[in-house]
Protein backbone atom coordinates (compact mmCIF):
# COMPACT_ATOMS: atom_id res chain seq x y z
CA UNK A 1 0.00 0.00 0.00
CA UNK A 2 1.44 3.26 -1.11
CA UNK A 3 -0.04 6.85 -0.47
CA UNK A 4 1.55 8.35 -3.97
CA UNK A 5 2.02 4.66 -5.64
CA UNK A 6 3.44 7.12 -9.05
CA UNK A 7 6.64 9.02 -6.54
CA UNK A 8 7.14 6.21 -3.74
CA UNK A 9 8.04 3.65 -6.85
CA UNK A 10 9.35 5.81 -9.30
CA UNK A 11 12.23 3.69 -10.83
CA UNK A 12 15.41 4.70 -10.53
CA UNK A 13 16.81 6.75 -13.31
CA UNK A 14 13.44 8.40 -13.22
CA UNK A 15 14.20 9.26 -9.87
CA UNK A 16 17.43 10.35 -10.10
CA UNK A 17 16.63 12.55 -13.43
CA UNK A 18 14.10 14.04 -11.18
CA UNK A 19 16.19 14.55 -8.08
CA UNK A 20 18.96 16.74 -10.56
CA UNK A 21 16.32 18.56 -12.03
CA UNK A 22 15.11 20.08 -8.83
CA UNK A 23 18.51 20.08 -7.27
CA UNK A 24 20.05 22.75 -10.30
CA UNK A 25 16.46 24.98 -9.82
CA UNK A 26 16.59 25.06 -6.00
CA UNK A 27 20.25 26.21 -6.38
CA UNK A 28 19.51 28.96 -8.34
CA UNK A 29 17.10 29.96 -6.78
CA UNK A 30 19.25 30.14 -2.83
CA UNK A 31 22.32 31.67 -4.97
CA UNK A 32 19.55 34.43 -6.19
CA UNK A 33 17.58 34.86 -2.40
CA UNK A 34 20.14 33.71 0.40
CA UNK A 35 22.82 36.15 0.64
CA UNK A 36 24.68 33.36 3.27
CA UNK A 37 24.91 31.18 -0.08
CA UNK A 38 25.63 33.84 -2.83
CA UNK A 39 28.84 34.95 -0.06
CA UNK A 40 29.97 31.66 0.14
CA UNK A 41 29.54 30.31 -3.43
CA UNK A 42 31.49 33.74 -4.31
CA UNK A 43 34.34 32.73 -1.93
CA UNK A 44 34.80 29.52 -3.35
CA UNK A 45 34.62 30.59 -6.72
CA UNK A 46 31.55 28.38 -7.07
CA UNK A 47 28.66 28.90 -9.83
CA UNK A 48 25.44 26.83 -9.11
CA UNK A 49 25.78 25.73 -12.52
CA UNK A 50 28.80 23.60 -11.60
CA UNK A 51 26.37 20.68 -11.03
CA UNK A 52 25.77 19.05 -14.19
CA UNK A 53 24.85 15.77 -12.69
CA UNK A 54 24.49 14.18 -8.91
CA UNK A 55 27.84 13.89 -8.10
CA UNK A 56 28.61 17.44 -8.26
CA UNK A 57 26.91 17.64 -5.36
CA UNK A 58 30.02 16.70 -3.52
CA UNK A 59 31.64 20.19 -5.43
CA UNK A 60 29.49 22.32 -2.91
CA UNK A 61 30.30 23.01 0.87
CA UNK A 62 28.33 21.93 4.23
CA UNK A 63 26.05 24.08 5.83
CA UNK A 64 26.14 23.59 9.66
CA UNK A 65 24.18 24.27 12.51
CA UNK A 66 26.34 26.78 13.22
CA UNK A 67 25.30 28.81 10.58
CA UNK A 68 21.85 28.25 11.12
CA UNK A 69 22.42 29.92 14.42
CA UNK A 70 24.68 32.47 12.81
CA UNK A 71 21.72 33.57 10.87
CA UNK A 72 19.34 33.85 14.00
CA UNK A 73 16.22 33.80 13.47
CA UNK A 74 15.30 34.66 9.80
CA UNK A 75 18.80 35.15 7.51
CA UNK A 76 18.67 31.96 5.72
CA UNK A 77 15.10 32.24 4.92
CA UNK A 78 14.83 32.14 0.72
CA UNK A 79 11.11 33.42 0.82
CA UNK A 80 9.99 36.86 1.55
CA UNK A 81 7.78 36.74 5.33
CA UNK A 82 4.89 37.65 3.70
CA UNK A 83 5.20 33.70 1.73
CA UNK A 84 6.44 32.28 5.29
CA UNK A 85 2.83 30.47 6.99
CA UNK A 86 4.55 28.45 9.50
CA UNK A 87 7.63 28.80 12.46
CA UNK A 88 9.06 26.32 14.10
CA UNK A 89 12.29 25.88 16.33
CA UNK A 90 14.16 23.47 18.01
CA UNK A 91 15.55 23.92 21.37
CA UNK A 92 19.44 24.80 21.29
CA UNK A 93 21.67 23.06 23.37
CA UNK A 94 23.29 26.18 24.05
CA UNK A 95 21.72 30.05 23.75
CA UNK A 96 19.30 30.80 20.46
CA UNK A 97 16.93 27.65 19.21
CA UNK A 98 17.67 26.87 15.17
CA UNK A 99 14.40 28.64 13.56
CA UNK A 100 12.57 27.02 10.23
CA UNK A 101 9.94 29.08 8.41
CA UNK A 102 7.82 27.11 6.04
CA UNK A 103 5.92 28.02 3.21
CA UNK A 104 2.41 26.96 2.05
CA UNK A 105 3.56 24.99 -0.68
CA UNK A 106 6.50 23.23 2.00
CA UNK A 107 3.28 22.70 4.38
CA UNK A 108 1.81 20.39 1.76
CA UNK A 109 4.82 18.80 0.55
CA UNK A 110 5.30 18.29 4.37
CA UNK A 111 1.94 16.87 4.85
CA UNK A 112 1.95 14.44 1.85
CA UNK A 113 5.48 13.03 2.74
CA UNK A 114 3.76 12.42 6.34
CA UNK A 115 0.71 10.87 5.05
CA UNK A 116 3.18 8.40 3.04
CA UNK A 117 5.15 7.60 6.13
CA UNK A 118 1.71 7.04 7.90
CA UNK A 119 0.65 4.30 4.93
CA UNK A 120 3.90 2.74 4.78
CA UNK A 121 3.97 2.34 8.91
CA UNK A 122 0.93 0.42 7.97
CA UNK A 123 -1.71 3.25 9.13
CA UNK A 124 -4.88 3.80 6.64
CA UNK A 125 -7.87 6.18 6.66
CA UNK A 126 -10.30 4.99 8.91
CA UNK A 127 -7.69 4.89 11.52
CA UNK A 128 -7.68 6.71 14.63
CA UNK A 129 -4.35 8.28 15.36
CA UNK A 130 -3.61 9.36 18.99
CA UNK A 131 -1.06 11.81 18.61
CA UNK A 132 1.13 12.01 21.85
CA UNK A 133 3.97 14.16 20.66
CA UNK A 134 3.98 17.92 21.52
CA UNK A 135 2.46 20.14 19.91
CA UNK A 136 4.25 23.79 19.32
CA UNK A 137 7.39 24.95 18.11
CA UNK A 138 8.70 21.24 17.92
CA UNK A 139 7.86 20.24 14.86
CA UNK A 140 6.78 16.68 15.96
CA UNK A 141 2.85 17.12 17.36
CA UNK A 142 1.97 19.40 14.13
CA UNK A 143 4.38 17.44 11.51
CA UNK A 144 2.18 14.26 12.54
CA UNK A 145 -1.08 16.13 12.60
CA UNK A 146 -1.34 17.90 9.43
CA UNK A 147 -0.26 13.93 7.84
CA UNK A 148 -2.57 12.57 9.45
CA UNK A 149 -5.60 14.91 8.24
CA UNK A 150 -3.91 14.38 4.91
CA UNK A 151 -4.06 10.46 4.87
CA UNK A 152 -7.69 11.11 6.16
CA UNK A 153 -7.76 9.29 9.39
CA UNK A 154 -8.99 10.79 12.80
CA UNK A 155 -6.23 12.64 14.91
CA UNK A 156 -6.78 13.06 18.52
CA UNK A 157 -4.69 16.23 18.96
CA UNK A 158 -3.41 14.91 22.52
CA UNK A 159 0.27 16.14 22.56
CA UNK A 160 2.24 15.07 25.68
CA UNK A 161 1.73 14.97 28.64
CA UNK A 162 -1.12 14.07 31.42
CA UNK A 163 -0.07 10.12 31.29
CA UNK A 164 -3.30 8.96 33.01
CA UNK A 165 -5.43 10.63 30.74
CA UNK A 166 -3.82 10.05 27.95
CA UNK A 167 -4.66 6.11 28.51
CA UNK A 168 -7.98 7.01 28.97
CA UNK A 169 -8.26 8.24 26.06
CA UNK A 170 -6.41 5.60 24.20
CA UNK A 171 -9.26 3.63 25.95
CA UNK A 172 -12.42 5.00 25.20
CA UNK A 173 -11.56 6.77 22.02
CA UNK A 174 -10.31 3.58 20.44
CA UNK A 175 -6.98 5.04 19.46
CA UNK A 176 -6.03 2.27 16.64
CA UNK A 177 -2.10 4.23 16.22
CA UNK A 178 0.29 5.95 18.65
CA UNK A 179 2.66 8.54 17.83
CA UNK A 180 5.17 9.94 20.62
CA UNK A 181 8.70 9.19 21.38
CA UNK A 182 9.94 5.77 22.21
CA UNK A 183 10.89 6.35 25.92
CA UNK A 184 7.51 7.86 26.61
CA UNK A 185 5.98 4.67 25.17
CA UNK A 186 7.22 3.00 27.54
CA UNK A 187 6.51 5.22 30.37
CA UNK A 188 2.70 5.02 29.31
CA UNK A 189 2.91 0.98 29.37
CA UNK A 190 4.37 1.76 32.96
CA UNK A 191 1.07 3.79 33.98
CA UNK A 192 -0.47 1.80 32.38
CA UNK A 193 0.21 -1.11 34.63
CA UNK A 194 0.36 0.36 37.43
CA UNK A 195 -3.46 1.51 36.74
CA UNK A 196 -4.09 -2.12 36.25
CA UNK A 197 -4.85 -1.49 32.11
CA UNK A 198 -3.85 -4.12 29.99
CA UNK A 199 -2.34 -2.42 26.76
CA UNK A 200 -3.87 -6.30 25.09
CA UNK A 201 -7.65 -4.46 25.74
CA UNK A 202 -6.49 -1.66 24.14
CA UNK A 203 -7.08 -1.47 19.88
CA UNK A 204 -3.97 0.23 19.32
CA UNK A 205 -2.18 -1.85 16.12
CA UNK A 206 1.26 0.44 15.24
CA UNK A 207 3.68 2.53 16.99
CA UNK A 208 5.42 5.40 15.37
CA UNK A 209 8.18 6.13 17.22
CA UNK A 210 11.20 8.67 17.00
CA UNK A 211 12.83 11.98 17.52
CA UNK A 212 15.21 10.19 19.68
CA UNK A 213 17.68 7.44 19.56
CA UNK A 214 16.57 4.09 20.63
CA UNK A 215 17.60 0.46 19.79
CA UNK A 216 16.36 -2.89 18.44
CA UNK A 217 16.04 -4.54 21.46
CA UNK A 218 13.71 -1.71 22.84
CA UNK A 219 11.98 -2.05 20.07
CA UNK A 220 11.22 -5.72 20.88
CA UNK A 221 10.22 -4.22 24.35
CA UNK A 222 7.69 -1.73 23.28
CA UNK A 223 5.90 -4.23 20.76
CA UNK A 224 5.64 -6.57 23.72
CA UNK A 225 4.33 -4.18 26.81
CA UNK A 226 2.02 -2.06 24.01
CA UNK A 227 0.93 -5.12 21.98
CA UNK A 228 1.83 -3.45 18.88
CA UNK A 229 3.90 -3.38 15.56
CA UNK A 230 6.46 -0.94 16.63
CA UNK A 231 7.91 1.63 13.78
CA UNK A 232 11.02 3.75 13.65
CA UNK A 233 10.55 7.34 12.10
CA UNK A 234 13.25 10.12 11.64
CA UNK A 235 13.17 13.84 10.84
CA UNK A 236 14.64 16.94 11.71
CA UNK A 237 13.42 20.67 11.90
CA UNK A 238 15.92 21.68 9.69
CA UNK A 239 15.39 19.77 7.19
CA UNK A 240 11.02 20.12 7.34
CA UNK A 241 10.45 18.01 11.19
CA UNK A 242 9.38 14.13 11.45
CA UNK A 243 8.42 12.36 8.24
CA UNK A 244 12.15 12.20 6.54
CA UNK A 245 12.22 8.97 6.58
CA UNK A 246 10.42 6.02 7.87
CA UNK A 247 10.62 2.01 8.24
CA UNK A 248 7.84 0.39 6.11
CA UNK A 249 5.83 -2.17 7.60
CA UNK A 250 6.60 -5.10 5.23
CA UNK A 251 10.32 -4.95 5.93
CA UNK A 252 10.73 -3.03 9.10
CA UNK A 253 14.57 -3.01 7.46
CA UNK A 254 15.64 0.43 7.64
CA UNK A 255 14.21 3.78 6.53
CA UNK A 256 12.87 5.16 3.47
CA UNK A 257 14.27 8.56 2.58
CA UNK A 258 11.90 10.49 0.57
CA UNK A 259 14.09 10.89 -1.82
CA UNK A 260 11.99 12.76 -4.44
CA UNK A 261 12.27 15.86 -2.37
CA UNK A 262 15.69 15.22 -0.38
CA UNK A 263 19.10 14.11 -1.75
CA UNK A 264 21.12 11.74 1.67
CA UNK A 265 24.73 11.31 1.72
CA UNK A 266 27.12 9.86 4.01
CA UNK A 267 30.25 11.65 5.20
CA UNK A 268 33.43 10.35 7.34
CA UNK A 269 32.42 13.21 9.78
CA UNK A 270 36.45 14.12 10.73
CA UNK A 271 37.11 14.53 6.61
CA UNK A 272 34.12 15.46 5.38
CA UNK A 273 34.36 12.81 2.19
CA UNK A 274 31.92 11.02 1.00
CA UNK A 275 31.43 7.85 1.88
CA UNK A 276 30.46 4.19 -0.31
CA UNK A 277 26.98 2.53 0.20
CA UNK A 278 26.79 0.25 3.41
CA UNK A 279 29.75 2.38 5.23
CA UNK A 280 28.57 4.30 8.57
CA UNK A 281 28.92 7.56 8.72
CA UNK A 282 27.66 11.37 9.24
CA UNK A 283 23.86 11.96 7.30
CA UNK A 284 24.50 15.00 5.22
CA UNK A 285 20.49 16.06 3.59
CA UNK A 286 20.43 18.41 1.05
CA UNK A 287 16.38 19.65 0.16
CA UNK A 288 15.55 20.10 -3.48
CA UNK A 289 11.63 21.14 -3.04
CA UNK A 290 11.66 23.15 0.10
CA UNK A 291 11.11 27.00 -0.65
CA UNK A 292 11.26 28.27 3.32
CA UNK A 293 14.40 27.41 4.26
CA UNK A 294 16.21 25.22 1.62
CA UNK A 295 19.39 23.56 2.98
CA UNK A 296 22.37 22.31 0.78
CA UNK A 297 24.62 19.33 2.08
CA UNK A 298 23.20 19.91 5.75
CA UNK A 299 25.15 18.12 8.52
CA UNK A 300 22.61 16.36 10.73
CA UNK A 301 25.09 14.73 12.69
CA UNK A 302 23.53 11.67 12.74
CA UNK A 303 25.27 8.50 12.59
CA UNK A 304 23.68 5.94 9.99
CA UNK A 305 24.11 4.09 6.36
CA UNK A 306 22.62 4.09 3.44
CA UNK A 307 21.67 1.41 1.16
CA UNK A 308 20.38 1.30 -2.15
CA UNK A 309 18.97 -2.13 -2.49
CA UNK A 310 15.75 -2.90 -3.40
CA UNK A 311 12.94 -3.07 -0.84
CA UNK A 312 10.37 -6.03 -0.60
CA UNK A 313 7.44 -3.09 -0.23
CA UNK A 314 8.79 -2.14 -3.51
CA UNK A 315 9.79 1.50 -2.65
CA UNK A 316 12.35 2.63 -4.75
CA UNK A 317 13.92 5.10 -2.17
CA UNK A 318 16.98 4.13 -0.20
CA UNK A 319 17.16 3.60 2.60
CA UNK A 320 18.80 4.84 5.68
CA UNK A 321 19.55 2.45 8.88
CA UNK A 322 18.42 2.99 12.62
CA UNK A 323 20.37 5.98 13.74
CA UNK A 324 23.18 5.37 16.31
CA UNK A 325 23.62 8.48 17.95
CA UNK A 326 24.86 11.86 16.89
CA UNK A 327 28.53 12.43 15.81
CA UNK A 328 28.18 15.19 18.94
CA UNK A 329 26.16 13.26 21.49
CA UNK A 330 29.28 10.91 21.14
CA UNK A 331 30.97 10.23 24.71
CA UNK A 332 34.76 10.02 24.98
CA UNK A 333 35.23 8.40 28.23
CA UNK A 334 38.73 7.95 28.73
CA UNK A 335 39.22 7.94 25.28
CA UNK A 336 37.28 5.37 24.06
CA UNK A 337 33.99 6.62 22.10
CA UNK A 338 30.69 5.89 23.65
CA UNK A 339 26.98 6.45 22.18
CA UNK A 340 24.43 5.96 25.01
CA UNK A 341 22.37 3.91 22.14
CA UNK A 342 25.11 1.20 22.84
CA UNK A 343 24.98 1.17 26.87
CA UNK A 344 21.18 0.83 26.22
CA UNK A 345 20.78 -2.15 24.11
CA UNK A 346 23.42 -3.37 26.15
CA UNK A 347 21.13 -2.56 29.21
CA UNK A 348 17.69 -4.08 28.09
CA UNK A 349 18.85 -7.30 27.28
CA UNK A 350 20.31 -8.00 31.06
CA UNK A 351 16.89 -9.36 32.70
CA UNK A 352 15.59 -7.65 35.67
CA UNK A 353 17.07 -4.36 34.43
CA UNK A 354 14.41 -1.98 33.07
CA UNK A 355 14.64 0.48 29.95
CA UNK A 356 15.46 3.40 32.42
CA UNK A 357 18.57 4.40 32.60
CA UNK A 358 21.06 7.86 33.17
CA UNK A 359 24.69 8.07 32.62
CA UNK A 360 26.66 10.10 35.07
CA UNK A 361 30.08 11.28 33.71
CA UNK A 362 32.79 13.04 35.86
CA UNK A 363 35.74 13.60 35.96
CA UNK A 364 37.56 12.78 38.93
CA UNK A 365 41.19 14.60 39.23
CA UNK A 366 42.48 14.25 35.13
CA UNK A 367 40.26 10.75 34.99
CA UNK A 368 36.69 10.75 33.44
CA UNK A 369 34.12 7.98 35.44
CA UNK A 370 30.90 6.78 33.92
CA UNK A 371 28.15 5.86 36.83
CA UNK A 372 25.44 4.21 34.78
CA UNK A 373 22.07 4.03 37.02
CA UNK A 374 19.69 1.94 36.42
CA UNK A 375 15.90 0.65 37.44
CA UNK A 376 15.79 -3.00 38.20
CA UNK A 377 12.62 -4.62 38.42
CA UNK A 378 10.40 -4.11 41.83
CA UNK A 379 11.09 -7.83 42.34
CA UNK A 380 14.63 -7.90 42.30
CA UNK A 381 14.69 -4.54 44.45
CA UNK A 382 13.23 -6.19 47.44
CA UNK A 383 15.74 -9.30 46.61
CA UNK A 384 18.63 -9.88 48.99
CA UNK A 385 21.65 -7.35 48.80
CA UNK A 386 23.89 -10.54 47.01
CA UNK A 387 21.60 -10.56 44.38
CA UNK A 388 21.81 -7.14 43.60
CA UNK A 389 25.37 -6.85 44.01
CA UNK A 390 25.98 -9.73 41.70
CA UNK A 391 23.85 -7.78 39.03
CA UNK A 392 25.42 -4.79 39.51
CA UNK A 393 29.12 -6.83 38.79
CA UNK A 394 27.16 -7.96 35.68
CA UNK A 395 26.15 -4.46 34.42
CA UNK A 396 29.78 -3.10 34.43
CA UNK A 397 31.18 -6.35 33.33
CA UNK A 398 29.50 -6.53 30.47
CA UNK A 399 29.48 -2.75 29.21
CA UNK A 400 33.57 -3.41 29.85
CA UNK A 401 33.36 -6.49 27.75
CA UNK A 402 31.32 -5.10 25.12
CA UNK A 403 32.15 -1.20 25.05
CA UNK A 404 35.70 -1.16 26.52
CA UNK A 405 34.89 1.14 28.94
CA UNK A 406 35.09 0.59 32.76
CA UNK A 407 31.63 2.00 34.75
CA UNK A 408 29.98 1.97 38.16
CA UNK A 409 26.62 0.64 38.16
CA UNK A 410 23.91 1.78 40.68
CA UNK A 411 21.36 -0.16 40.64
CA UNK A 412 17.98 2.05 41.93
CA UNK A 413 14.33 1.57 42.75
CA UNK A 414 11.94 1.18 40.15
CA UNK A 415 10.59 4.56 38.87
CA UNK A 416 13.30 6.67 40.39
CA UNK A 417 14.46 8.04 37.36
CA UNK A 418 12.87 10.83 35.89
CA UNK A 419 10.81 10.26 33.73
CA UNK A 420 10.19 12.40 30.01
CA UNK A 421 6.98 13.39 28.24
CA UNK A 422 9.22 14.15 25.34
CA UNK A 423 12.98 13.41 24.35
CA UNK A 424 14.59 11.39 27.22
CA UNK A 425 17.48 12.82 28.76
CA UNK A 426 20.03 10.30 29.14
CA UNK A 427 23.71 11.73 30.05
CA UNK A 428 24.77 14.35 32.88
CA UNK A 429 27.96 15.30 31.73
CA UNK A 430 29.46 17.00 34.68
CA UNK A 431 33.16 17.62 33.07
CA UNK A 432 31.69 19.89 30.83
CA UNK A 433 30.86 22.41 34.15
CA UNK A 434 34.44 22.36 35.24
O1 LIG B 1 12.79 15.29 16.54
C1 LIG B 1 11.51 15.60 14.52
C2 LIG B 1 10.76 14.36 14.79
C3 LIG B 1 9.56 14.42 15.48
C4 LIG B 1 11.20 13.14 14.31
C5 LIG B 1 8.83 13.27 15.71
C6 LIG B 1 10.49 11.99 14.51
C7 LIG B 1 9.30 12.05 15.21
P1 LIG B 1 14.29 17.87 16.15
O2 LIG B 1 13.70 18.24 17.46
O3 LIG B 1 14.84 18.93 15.29
O4 LIG B 1 13.22 17.14 15.26
O5 LIG B 1 15.41 16.79 16.47
C8 LIG B 1 16.07 16.14 15.42
O6 LIG B 1 16.39 14.11 16.74
O7 LIG B 1 18.80 15.07 14.29
C9 LIG B 1 18.16 13.10 15.58
O8 LIG B 1 19.35 13.32 16.32
C10 LIG B 1 17.02 12.86 16.55
N1 LIG B 1 16.06 11.89 15.95
C11 LIG B 1 14.92 12.15 15.31
N2 LIG B 1 14.32 10.98 14.94
C12 LIG B 1 15.12 9.98 15.34
C13 LIG B 1 15.09 8.56 15.24
C14 LIG B 1 12.55 15.96 15.56
N3 LIG B 1 14.07 7.90 14.68
C15 LIG B 1 17.06 15.13 15.96
N4 LIG B 1 16.15 7.85 15.74
C16 LIG B 1 17.74 14.35 14.86
C17 LIG B 1 17.19 8.49 16.32
C18 LIG B 1 16.25 10.57 15.97
N5 LIG B 1 17.27 9.82 16.45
Amino acid sequence: MFFNDEFETLPRPALEALQLKRLQSMLERVYANVPFYKTTFDTLGIKPSVVKSLDDLQKLPFTTKQDMRDSYPYALFAAPMEEIVRIHASSGTTGKPTVVGYTQNDINIWSELMARSFVAAGAHKGDIIHNAYGYGLFTGGLGAHYGAERLGASVIPISGGNTKRQIMIMQDFGSTVLTCTPSYSLFMAEEAQAEGIDFRNLKLRVGIFGAEPWSEVMRGEIEAKLNLSAIDIYGLSEIMGPGVAIECIEAKKGLHIWEDHFIPEIINPETGERLPEGERGELVITTITKQGIPLIRYRTRDITSLTYEPCICGRTHARITRMSGRSDDMLIIRGVNVFPSQIEAILVGIEGIEPHYMLIVDRVGTLDTLTVEVEVSQQLFSDEIKVLQALSRRVEKEIKDMLGVTCTAKLVEPKTIQRSEGKAKRVIDNRKLA
